[in-house]
């Protein structure tokens, strides 16, 4: 299978889906679905549907190119011995981390609210990394995953846009993978941060990355007759 050429903004970036990974960040019902972290801390978690159908249609495209598919999940220990005092006590949540919601406790590994959607689910076989902070990266062991598969490229999508997605993507660059942003599969609770987050992953020449979207990425996948082929 050869390059694919993507176009995206600062420019057009070539990869080889063998060595591109999918990224999914934190498609959690504890963010998008009503009940979870995301509305205890006063937002509209409606706004996060946004990303599913084309987050959708990017898992799609991953699976029927065998790129490798990687989702992650934000969380903790039921025992909370993983999550920092500051972040527990942090703003006026109507409710904290570990507290009981209608999707079970809060943030916390294993309860339903803390399960991926179900539009999003893992197919089986699917890399899924339990992360206790913003970043992919931190505490986990995405990058040994990533560096045995031999990846260089990550397409890195999810929630939201400026905090989860945001991090992942500088922790990922410092590593030294190149990272496409879909902007359609992200969403964030406030639609301006939404924009400028993406503005500042593509700007002075792509400091972080390349911007791009799904349908870009789509036709770039269909211009290959090998993935086009195994679609
Ligand atoms: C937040 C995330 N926003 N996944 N987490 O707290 O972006």
């Amino acid at each position: 299978m050869g390059s694919v050429v993507i176009d995206a903004v600062p420019e057009a970036i070539a990869c080889h889906p063998a060595r591109t990974a999918v990224v999914m960040i934190d498609m959690q019902r504890d963010f998008l679905e009503p009940g979870g972290f995301g509305e205890t801390l006063g937002n509209d978690v409606s706004l996060l549907q946004a990303a599913v159908p084309a987050c959708k249609a990017l898992l799609a495209l991953a699976r029927a190119s065998g790129m490798l598919v990687i989702h992650t999940r934000e969380g903790h220990r039921p025992d909370l011995s993983d999550a920092p005092k500051a972040k527990i006590e942090r703003g006026a949540p109507s409710m904290r981390i570990g507290d009981r919601g209608p999707m079970g406790r809060i943030l916390v590994r294993g309860e339903p609210g803390h399960d991926i959607v179900p539009e999003l689910y893992p197919a089986a076989g699917e890399v899924v990394i339990d992360k206790p902070g913003k970043g992919a990266f931190h505490a986990t062991d995405l990058h040994s995953i990533l560096i045995n598969q031999f990846i260089d490229t990550l397409i890195v999508c999810g929630v939201t846009t400026e905090v989860c997605v945001h991090t992942s993507v500088r922790e990922a660059n410092d590593r030294g993978y190149r990272c496409i942003v879909p902007a359609d599969c992200c969403a964030s609770y406030f639609p301006e941060f939404h924009q400028v987050g993406l503005k500042m992953i593509a700007a002075q020449g792509g400091i972080f990355g390349w911007v791009s979207d799904m349908a870009r990425i789509g036709a770039a996948f269909a211009a290959v007759p090998a993935v086009r082929a195994a679609a």
